[in-house]
């Protein structure tokens, strides 16, 4: 049996609903595989809908959403979510701090994240596909209609070709062989113009202005870049730490966020020496939390864990320069 028809075969016995649950923000990665998976799921006879818990954040998964005609939900909108539903969780895992618990029973999961140690609060999951070595979530999904034989509609393939491109950085970032053959396959069925389109829907003028005045805070020291933004999303720390990254002089970046709730932390490195979550978790030690990919990584601070009447700036710089030094010597 595929890994698909196991699945279809579990959520055939579903005693409610099955809803589709990406990670809380949800990004082009996780949208693209909720979709193409809510379209094989309905194939073979499971109906499902698409669920997520907090508004996009970046532009181009909301022109994805739009320009591709997927139907997902704010899980809080959806009044019949039942503690007896079945929830398929993409691109994430239950347990990790981006994926709200709906209440209802996570029976499967499909995701390219490292393992979350957290066993479901109901039950283990009766099925789980997580492969922590893939660029994206959206290529497990593309090899789902590969192995179905079925040939994705023009929408789906755009979708899952255009999450395997951000999640890969281009395919620059942590792209496996199954990223880049899905890649290849898909590009025969998406939509040229509409991933051209989203391309060009990467930021707001407002996130512009916003860019233009954290851009001139801008500090190297030795390889490290600093950025400072000001209330910006996560989603807005990443990009806008992704152009850090792109500075010749700098092979890897810190961008922090200062909002009312805390402080947001995001770590970027483009070399082995340098390992994106541990430098972020240096930065958070005993303070926060973080953790995520050899080479992007992110923490939070919450507010009221804030060392009081010391300068949140000099204390991120410290504690990474501290680090990088500690590594080097
Ligand atoms: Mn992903």
């Amino acid at each position: 049996m595929s890994r698909l028809e196991d699945l279809v075969a579990i959520l055939k016995a579903a005693p409610g609903a099955v809803f589709i649950q990406t990670h809380d923000v949800p990004d082009p990665d996780a949208i693209a595989a909720a979709f193409g998976l809510r379209y094989l799921l309905s194939m073979s006879g499971v109906d499902s809908k698409i669920v997520y818990d907090r508004e996009f954040e970046k532009i181009d998964a909301r022109r994805m959403v739009e320009l591709l005609g997927i139907e997902m939900s704010l899980a809080s909108e959806v009044a019949s979510i039942d503690i007896e539903d079945w929830i398929v969780i993409v691109d994430g895992q239950h347990g990790n701090a981006n994926i709200v618990d709906l209440g209802c029973v996570p029976v499967a999961v499909i995701d390219h994240h490292q393992r979350c140690d957290a066993e479901p609060a109901r039950g283990e999951y009766r099925f789980s596909d997580i492969r922590p070595d893939n660029g994206s979530c959206s290529s497990i999904i593309a090899e789902y209609f590969q192995v179905a034989g079925e040939v994705p509609p023009r929408f789906v393939a755009t979708a899952l070709m255009y999450g395997i491109f951000i999640d890969t950085d281009n395919l620059t970032r942590g792209v496996s062989d199954l990223d880049a053959e899905m890649f290849w396959r898909l590009h025969s069925f998406a939509d040229a113009d509409l991933i051209r389109k989203l391309r060009g829907s990467q930021i707001t003028l407002r996130d512009l202005a916003s860019y233009a005045e954290a851009f001139r805070t801008v500090e190297a020291y030795g390889r490290i870049g600093f950025l400072r933004l000001e209330g910006a999303d996560d989603s807005l720390v990443g990009a806008a730490n992704d152009i850090v990254l792109s500075v010749d002089e700098i092979d890897a970046s810190i961008a922090f966020s200062v909002r009312p709730d805390g402080v947001k932390v995001s770590v970027r490195s483009r070399v082995d020496d340098i390992r994106a979550d541990e430098l972020s978790r240096a930065v958070v030690r005993d303070i926060g939390f973080g953790g995520g990919h050899s080479h992007m990584a992110g923490g939070f601070i919450p507010i009221d864990r804030l060392p009081k009447g010391k300068s949140i700036e000099t204390l991120i710089k410290h504690r990474a320069i501290s680090y990088i030094e500690g590594q080097c010597s």
